[in-house]
C-alpha cells in the first residue's frame, strides 16, 4: 500500500506519463528505480552509450556521481546538447541530481552514460553490466540491454544516429 501512494505521488509530480505497473527489466533500489536501461549494438573498441530513466520516489534530491563499467576502458556521465546545429557532449563531472519526487531521462542526444573502449563487441540481445554509483554511497549494478531503439520505440535503422 505505501508503495502505491508513493507511485501515486509520483505520477501527480511528473508531467509525462508513466506505466502504473513495474515493466520487466526496471531494477529497484530504496526510493530509487531504474527503468528500462538499454544500449545500442556496438563494435569491440567503439564507444557505447547508456540510457535509462531514473526516478526518484524519495522525498530528498539523490545525486547519480559514476558509473563503472567491466565492459569499457571507462565509463563516464555525459550530456549531448545542440548548438547552431551542431550535436556536442560533455562529460558532467558533478553527476546529475535526480529531484525528490522526480525523475529524470537518459536518452539519446541528451544524458547518457558513455561506456570508452568497450572491451568486445556489444550484439543485439545481450547485456552489458554497469554499476550506478550515488552520492549517498549506494551502488546499484543494472544490465544494459543491447538492442536497436528505446524499449517504447520502433527500431530505427542502423547508424541512424550517433547516440
Ligand atoms: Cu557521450
Amino acid at each position: 500500500m505505501k508503495a502505491l501512494i508513493a507511485l501515486t505521488a509520483i505520477l501527480a509530480a511528473s508531467s509525462a506519463a508513466l506505466p502504473t505497473q513495474t515493466l520487466a527489466g526496471d531494477y529497484t533500489l530504496g526510493a530509487l528505480t531504474i527503468r528500462q536501461p538499454w544500449s545500442r549494438p556496438a563494435q569491440a573498441g567503439m564507444n557505447g552509450a547508456g540510457f535509462f530513466t531514473v526516478v526518484n520516489a524519495g522525498k530528498t534530491p539523490v545525486t547519480l556521481r559514476s558509473v563503472d563499467t567491466p565492459a569499457a576502458a571507462k565509463a563516464e556521465i555525459h550530456q549531448s546538447s545542440m548548438a547552431n546545429g551542431v550535436m556536442s557532449m560533455r562529460r558532467l563531472d558533478n553527476g546529475v541530481v535526480i529531484p525528490a519526487g522526480g525523475q529524470i531521462a537518459f536518452a539519446p542526444g541528451g544524458y547518457h552514460l558513455m561506456l570508452i573502449g568497450l572491451k568486445a563487441a556489444q550484439a543485439q540481445g545481450q547485456k552489458v553490466p554497469v554499476t550506478l554509483i550515488f552520492d549517498s554511497g549506494r551502488k546499484m549494478r543494472v544490465d544494459l540491454a543491447v538492442q536497436l531503439a528505446a524499449p517504447s520505440e520502433p527500431a530505427a535503422p542502423a547508424g541512424g544516429r550517433l547516440h
